[in-house]
């Protein structure tokens, strides 16, 4: 056996694997391994039982190893190496067509009671479900690699940050996960002898949707994902870990895990302010973190810098404020929309050594397409399920080039307006935290809600169209409270309340908590207003609240802008029309209270008193 090792080893190019075979009892197992962390080693032991592959390969972070993986997966077809001048580093990735996007209906909270999980997740006894899983998983790394992957989401070592092991048969995994978050032997060191780590298994089986489970067991601080091999599904640090698994341990801890970007904006005089942001998914947070303000207040001196594009994680600082860390290392960004001119630095982030999944191919040069990237897709294209067509007269025919989720796995470094802060382990403190979502009607471009109670409120009724980020209809209004439906890892009710804790302990130095919605649409189906760059008006104006330098009008929904706030300098507007934004339509309103109330029933006497309250005033100031 360890004439074979080294011939492994030979074969990797020296580089420095750790690996042990499975079902291998006469090799030493902590000399081939990273670490003897007996918690570790029995739980890797147990799982490789379960899942038989072939072989173990421990992921130690290092670039020559990451090398070797990259040219494994081109060599089999997994994935396909870029044009190395105009995209350096980078590689396409194409998922089954069945597995493209997270699949709410097959992920599950499996806390030990139904009403634990609450209402709106997905639940299965813990016992029940390990042993359906146990089943499916049993010889399913049979013939194949696991590899361990330990990372940290957060700064390795950050008093914010959490340790996870992902053990997973998928290169393209370890390649994602190597860009999302720290990986490899600081982590593993990092970790020592504790069993502190969120234990991650991942089998990419047969990608069979009628077997496909995404499972959080939150109690047992564990993630099981089976027969996917898409993003969310199986990037376990990210929606599983960093949302799903966090979002209950800050419960328990006093902390918060949010669907939020982080971005910090910066004035003239040079003073850096932090807004934190929850929209639902494909809703407009990588765009946000990154945006680029207009002309007129580029010039003045006017910047914004990334800290997060998706995940924060929220503690109260020793000053007694709220402060956010990005726990992760990298963006997993929607392609399609993502042009020089909507999103210049994600555009900028993806140039090199980044991973594009389910976009279309230029065959001439062996770039990448999208939708919205230019008015020019390729002639000589491959479409994201693999058909080589004629681009231009297959979208002229109305098809899609790009799956409208396929996304870019891009490192946070690349960004050219990455905070200097991002690294930080002590996180940004956070002046303002703002939800919003797609609202044809309804919802304002901008207000601010009354306290931090009010504040809760109206995270906790927030709807959205539905979008391609997940399987299942598009453009269906459902509620999305705080934008975390689909991934609040406890009883959604218990999590408004933790929200409604988090701010008694803030006190007065809590956040000023505001909603915008870019997406209002006019009779004619058109967004009322411009988006992307020009929301940096309404951050402006939000920033001007926090600091008390604008007035604003109280109405039934909280304070809304005067008009002549919004600045529109520049933009073929007029304030009538900023007027129409900020219009609430009472009848309209009604309505929503209507369902917020039928919504809100499902939580029967979980329901903090505080939520039932917000919405009798509402309603009470709706009819006056
Ligand atoms: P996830 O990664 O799924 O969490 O998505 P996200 O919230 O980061 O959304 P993203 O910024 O990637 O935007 C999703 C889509 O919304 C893209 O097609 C964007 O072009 C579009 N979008 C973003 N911001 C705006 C905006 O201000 N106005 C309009 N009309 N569209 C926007
Ligand atoms: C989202 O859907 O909110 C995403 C993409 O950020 S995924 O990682 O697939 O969840
Ligand atoms: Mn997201």
């Amino acid at each position: 056996m360890i004439i074979m090792a080294e011939n492994l080893k030979l074969l990797t190019g020296m580089c420095a694997y750790f690996e042990f075979f499975a079902n291998n009892n006469d090799i030493n197992k902590e000399e081939f391994s990273m670490t003897s962390n007996k918690t570790v080693l029995a739980w890797l032991d147990e799982m490789a039982a379960m899942c038989t592959p072939e072989k173990i390969v421990w992921i130690d972070g290092s670039e020559e190893q990451l090398e070797a993986l990259r040219a494994e997966a081109v060599s089999t077809g997994e994935m396909i190496k870029l044009n190395e001048e105009k995209l350096p580093g980078c590689y396409y990735h194409r998922t089954a067509e069945n597995d493209v996007a997270r699949v709410e209906d097959r992920t599950f909270i499996c806390t030990p009671t139904k009403e634990e999980a609450g209402p709106i997740n997905n639940w299965m006894a813990p016992d029940e479900m390990y042993a359906k899983m146990k089943a499916l998983y049993a010889g399913s790394m049979a013939g194949r690699t696991m590899y361990v992957i330990p990372y940290s989401m957060g700064p390795v070592g950050s008093p914010f940050s959490k340790i996870g092991i992902e053990l997973t048969d998928s290169i393209y995994v370890v390649l994602n996960m190597a860009i999302m978050t720290r990986i490899g032997k600081a982590v593993i060191d990092q970790l020592g002898d504790t069993p502190d780590f969120v234990k991650c298994l991942h089998a990419k089986k047969d990608v069979n949707p009628d077997d496909r489970y995404i499972v959080q067991f939150p109690q047992d601080s564990t993630i099981w994902s089976i027969n996917s091999a898409y993003g969310g599904n199986v990037l376990l640090g990210k929606k599983c870990f960093a949302l799903r698994i966090a979002s209950y341990l800050g419960m328990k801890e006093g902390w918060m895990a949010e669907h939020m970007l982080i971005l910090g904006l910066e004035n003239p005089q040079g003073e850096v302010k932090y807004i934190c942001a929850a929209f639902p998914s494909a809703c407009g947070k990588t765009n946000l973190a990154m945006l680029i303000p207009p002309e007129y207040l580029k010039s003045q001196g006017y910047k914004v810098w990334t800290v997060g594009d998706d995940i924060s994680w929220l503690r109260i600082g020793p000053d007694g404020r709220l402060y956010a860390i990005n726990p992760e290392a990298g963006f997993f960004g929607v392609a399609p929309g993502t042009s020089v001119k909507t999103n210049f630095n994600a555009l900028e982030s993806t140039k090199k050594n980044t991973i594009f999944t389910n976009v279309a191919i230029n065959n001439d040069d062996m770039t990448v397409w999208w939708e919205g990237l230019d008015k020019n897709p390729p002639v000589n294209a491959t479409e994201w399920k693999g058909a080589k067509v004629n681009g231009v007269e297959y979208t002229a025919e109305g098809n899609k080039l790009a799956h409208p989720n396929s996304r870019f796995t891009a490192p946070a470094v690349n960004c050219p307006c990455i905070s200097k802060e991002f690294e930080n382990p002590a996180g940004v403190p956070v002046e303002a935290i703002v939800f919003g979502g797609r609202r044809a009607k309804c919802a304002p471009l901008v207000y601010q809600s009354r306290d931090w109670t009010h504040g809760t409120f109206v995270g906790a009724t927030m709807a959205s169209e539905t979008t391609a980020a997940a399987a299942g209809a598009v453009g269906v209004v459902r509620r999305d409270p705080m934008a975390m439906k689909p991934f609040v890892g406890y009883n959604m009710a218990t999590y408004w309340n933790h929200w409604l804790e988090m701010g008694k302990k803030l006190g007065d130095k809590a956040p000023k908590i505001f909603h915008v919605n870019w997406f209002r649409k006019d009779d004619n189906d058109n967004f009322m207003w411009p988006g992307f760059g020009d929301n940096m008006r309404v951050l402006l104006w939000i920033l001007d609240r926090c600091a008390g330098k604008v007035d604003a009008d109280e109405c039934a929904i909280g304070y809304i802008p005067k008009a002549e706030d919004i600045d529109i300098k520049d933009l073929d507007m007029t304030v009538e029309d900023v007027k129409a934004l900020l219009t609430i339509d009472n009848k309209v309103w009604l309505e929503d209270v209507e369902n917020i109330k039928e919504y809100f029933a499902q939580f029967g006497d979980k329901l903090p008193k505080e939520m039932a309250d917000e919405l009798a005033k509402l309603e009470a100031n709706l009819t006056k």
